[in-house]
């Protein structure tokens, strides 16, 4: 335990500005959590919890945490495990997904890793592309480059590109195609290793928080009408968080089902729910979930 009287605060590393910024602010306010003197400076504390936001490239994150500079980062796993920093991952937080591709000229045919061997291969991401290529054996030699890898075959200087990709449409306006993934990504909640006791028990809040706003995003509150007799079939394919809430409605004979449904499950119930009678069927959005 801290015995100084400095309050206890967990310092929390974030994207300044880019793809991740605008998801990573957005999941702080949804968790309750207000940003004092806005976003736009170095670093901003919040009025009601027990956090210091520090503003950074992505980049130099997973570094300040591994260093303890910051207690966590939100990053993407791809720049994460290309930085090799020793942080632990605590929570994926499905936003800013992509995957990291190797991508070949259309008309370079390839059938299996073992088709780079001796090519050039342009990247922002050694290290995990080297590790792609001598798990399969192959030797290629790696062209390290900071920005527009798209480019490099198109300018003689590289036979292949290792990017990430995620509409798909940069490779294809480059004249490339995405022959093999080498890694699923998305941001991630890091720690640094070894968080003390007190900043422990701050995370322990800040990821109850977190996982009540995902599992929110993830589900939606379903309310229906049914005929008696049909209750218990629709309650089977209608799990909720224990059972549904069923209510009588005025008509004789007919209630009113409450659940909670996963969204990417709701299309798929949808005909079995009004085969089974269900009427007046009403999906909302969940603000928090807490499981
Ligand atoms: O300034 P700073 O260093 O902080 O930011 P940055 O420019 O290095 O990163 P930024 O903001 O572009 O991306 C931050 C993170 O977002 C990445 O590290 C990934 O984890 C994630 N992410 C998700 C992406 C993409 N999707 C993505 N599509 N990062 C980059 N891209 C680029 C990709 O490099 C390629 O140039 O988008 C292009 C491909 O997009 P599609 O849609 O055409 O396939
Ligand atoms: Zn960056």
């Amino acid at each position: 335990m801290q015995t100084t009287n400095q309050p206890i605060v967990l310092r929390l590393a974030i994207q300044k500005s880019g793809r991740l910024f605008e998801s990573s602010v957005q999941l702080l306010r949804r968790c309750g959590i207000d940003l004092q003197n806005g976003t736009g400076k170095l670093k901003a504390a919040a009025s009601n919890f027990p956090i210091e936001v520090y503003f950074l490239r992505d980049d130099d994150i997973p570094g300040y945490v591994a260093d303890g500079v910051a207690d966590l980062g939100i990053a993407g796993e791809n720049v994460i495990y290309e930085s090799g920093a020793a942080v632990e991952v605590v929570e994926k937080l499905g936003f800013g997904r992509c995957r990291l591709s190797i991508a070949l000229p259309r008309d370079a045919g390839y059938s299996s890793p073992a088709d780079l061997q001796g090519r050039r291969i342009a990247t922002s991401y050694p290290r995990l592309l080297g590790d792609f290529l001598r798990q399969n054996g192959v030797q290629a030699s790696i062209h390290p480059i900071s920005g527009s890898v798209e480019i490099a075959p198109g300018i003689g200087l590289a036979d292949a590109v290792c990017d990430l990709v995620s509409s798909g449409s940069t490779l294809f306006t480059n004249g490339l195609c995405e022959v093999t993934t080498i890694l699923h990504s998305e941001a991630v909640l890091i720690s640094r290793p070894e968080l003390d006791a007190d900043r422990l028990a701050l995370l322990d809040k800040l990821l109850l928080r977190i996982r009540a706003v995902n599992a929110a995003r993830r589900h939606k509150y379903i309310l229906l009408n049914a005929p008696n007799d049909r209750i218990e079939d629709i309650a089977a394919i209608l799990p909720g968080m224990k059972s549904p809430t069923v209510l009588p409605l005025a008509t004789p004979g007919w209630s009113s089902l409450h659940s909670v449904v996963e969204e990417d499950r709701f299309w798929e119930i949808i005909e079995d729910l009004k085969a089974l009678g269900a009427q007046g069927i009403l999906v909302a959005p969940i603000e928090k979930m807490i499981v």
